[in-house]
């Protein structure tokens, strides 16, 4: 009897102590990446769950075709990292993946299985074919003023504010796309749409408080897909701006990082030295190096560490979610050199196994071609080592650009030397034409202040960039003759008149447009226009001749065609351009014509290029 009744009481126990101390439900915050997709070539995903306590549970899936490899738990009791694996003949649908503490479930949730669009890991990207058009979504123009001030965000609006948000948006692109193919585009690049919810200065978008939502002030994920697709529609391919170097300081996982070494932590602020020798510096030391790579990039710019296995994992399923969301061609890393140089080429890597022609440019800002060309895919490393980077950006061609063609008066070293000298250097490159060829850009001076406000000069400058080797890059601008100084964002970044109701100049048509504007407006869509279906200036052979007298000649020749460029950076009458030296890629043609006028020239061995200019020629046999 006794027994008996210790049974039923300790039963009676048992149960109420079930339902009293039953696990209390999880609430899952997040999930990321947002969903997945069967037949990825890489067939495992890691999804980051995080939610309070919840690296406490069992999980368990039951869906066909998907596996729960392992679960990963990290410091932070928050986390859990799943590693999935996702089979080829997997339905698409929602797995369920249940979360269960004690034997009872605590929380579940449904992820996103989706079927793969057709042809998508095949997809070409960006490459010397395109011409890229560079601008800033917050500056160019304001579509939709309802969302200028979106709910949850720290800074409001304010377009009087030089380093504030002006309200334009991705809607503000869509509205004015015409203008921007009318201009011979055919990709876009502009600065990170993702939300950067900052206290102030947020405009430029480098400081991502979420890598997986576009800044509700610029439009939504949606938006953003939608425009890629409009784009697309019209033969403009998208290049997404992505920051791996750091994250806003505002980031929601910086309130609870899932490790210690997350981000790189330093016992006092450490700023980067920004000297990007160390980083390819044979001779150099460990800590000037570590200092530059893992010093931080700015206050509010935590450093992120791309020696966690972890995040690069993230970073790299971050970057393929949005290349398969969004339908991306391209991607433009911010700050390349400066995140760990083996997480980057394993992010690369992983990148460009799902999307072999694929094309990825990372912003190396160093003024040489040696330090530059390091970190193109294909630089003979003595390590073996492999950037997994296709493209770069050609900043020591840059820094010549202006200065060249403001020197009149050539010496030894001066005036078009500069260019030919820096060009000369392309036995160090991998891949010379897939580089990046820019005259300024929304970080530097603008091309035209530096050229002191030269008509001709500027109208050069966008001859050589669009005719080079590579593929060209102008910044939102140069068309309608914009200045500013490099040394002050606000002037660099200025809105375009007319994307706002209200402006009183209309710069996006014709007859806002000052007669200055327009000859340049109509200089780089002739010129740009003509590149896009010459594929001779996409992958034509470049060969240069010395330049003398400040007369630089190049041409870019294919089987039947070569154009000819010649620059007669004097400002002293016609210049008489004997032709002779240039048989090599002149003789057997017979028949010329001006690209940008027209005019069709019957003799070619002597050339009259009026001064300061460029005569682009088109030469058919
Ligand atoms: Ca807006
Ligand atoms: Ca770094």
């Amino acid at each position: 009897m006794k027994k008996i009744r210790s049974f039923v009481l300790i039963s009676l126990f048992l149960a109420i102590g079930a339902s009293v101390f039953a696990a209390p439900k999880i609430e899952i915050e997040r999930v990321e990446p947002l969903n997945w997709w069967v037949g990825m070539k890489n067939p495992k995903v890691q999804v980051l769950v995080y939610g309070a306590g919840i690296s406490g549970c069992d999980v368990n899936i039951n869906y066909p075709g998907v596996k729960l490899n392992s679960v990963v738990k990290v410091k932070s009791p928050n986390y859990l990292f799943l590693n999935l694996e996702v089979a080829s003949d997997a339905k698409p649908g929602d797995v369920k993946i249940d979360f269960r503490q004690q034997g009872a479930t605590v929380a579940t949730y449904n992820y996103q299985l989706l079927a793969r669009e057709n042809e998508s890991a095949q997809r070409v990207g960006f490459n010397s074919s395109d011409a890229v058009y560079l601008l800033m979504p917050d500056r160019f123009a304001n579509g939709n003023p309802n969302n200028d001030d979106a709910q949850g965000y720290l800074e409001k609006s304010n377009r009087k504010e030089p380093f504030g948000r002006h309200g334009g948006d991705i809607q503000g692109i869509s509205d004015h796309l015409d203008y921007i193919t009318n201009l011979g585009f055919t990709a876009l690049w502009f600065t990170p749409v993702l939300e950067n919810n900052l206290e102030r200065s947020s405009y430029h978008g480098y400081a991502i408080t979420n890598f997986y939502s576009v800044d509700k002030r610029l439009g939504t994920n949606e938006e953003f897909k939608a425009l890629t697709q409009k784009c697309k529609a019209v033969g403009v391919k998208m290049i997404m701006d992505m920051v791996f170097n750091h994250c806003g300081i505002n980031h929601w996982w910086m309130k609870d990082l899932p490790t210690e070494d997350w981000i790189n932590q330093w016992p006092t602020y450490t700023n980067s030295y920004y000297r990007l020798s160390t980083v390819s510096d044979p001779n150099g030391s460990i800590a000037d190096r570590d200092v530059t790579v893992k010093g931080w990039f700015d206050r509010p710019m935590p450093d992120l560490n791309l020696q966690n296995e972890l995040l690069v994992t993230y970073l790299s399923q971050n970057a393929i979610w949005w290349i398969e969301y969004a339908g991306l061609q391209g991607i433009r890393v911010d700050t390349y050199p400066y995140p760990d140089r083996i997480g980057m080429s394993k992010w690369g890597e992983a990148v460009l196994n799902e999307f072999p022609n694929f094309n990825i440019v990372g912003e190396c800002w160093i003024s040489s071609s040696a330090k530059t060309a390091f970190y193109q895919s294909g630089f003979p490393h003595k390590d073996g080592f492999d950037s997994h980077l296709p493209s770069v950006m050609d900043f020591p061609l840059r820094d010549v650009i202006s200065r060249s063609l403001s020197e009149e008066k050539a010496g030894w070293g001066e005036g078009m030397i500069r260019i030919y000298d820096v060009l000369a250097e392309d036995f160090l490159y991998a891949n010379p034409n897939n580089i990046m060829v820019f005259p300024d850009n929304h970080d530097m001076t603008r091309i035209f202040t530096e050229l002191k406000g030269d008509k001709d000069a500027l109208k050069m400058a966008i001859a050589l960039v669009s005719s080079m080797r590579g593929y060209p890059q102008f910044y939102y601008g140069t068309e309608l003759m914009f200045e500013g100084d490099g040394g002050n964002h606000s002037t660099l970044r200025i809105d375009v008149p007319g994307g706002w109701a209200g402006d009183k100049v209309n710069a996006f048509t014709a007859q806002g447009r000052t007669a200055d504007q327009n000859e340049i407006y109509n200089y780089m869509s002739k010129l740009l226009n003509y590149r896009k279906n010459e594929p001779v200036l996409h992958n034509g052979k470049f060969t240069q001749f010395l330049p003398f007298d400040n007369i630089y000649l190049y041409a870019r020749s294919s089987e039947n065609k070569t154009v000819v460029v010649v620059m007669n950076n004097n400002r002293k009458g016609d210049a008489k351009v004997e032709t002779a030296r240039f048989a090599e890629v002149m003789s057997g043609f017979t028949k010329g014509v001006n690209v940008i006028t027209g005019e069709s020239l019957t003799d070619l061995k002597t050339l009259i290029v009026p001064q300061k200019s460029a005569l682009i020629i088109e030469l058919t046999k």
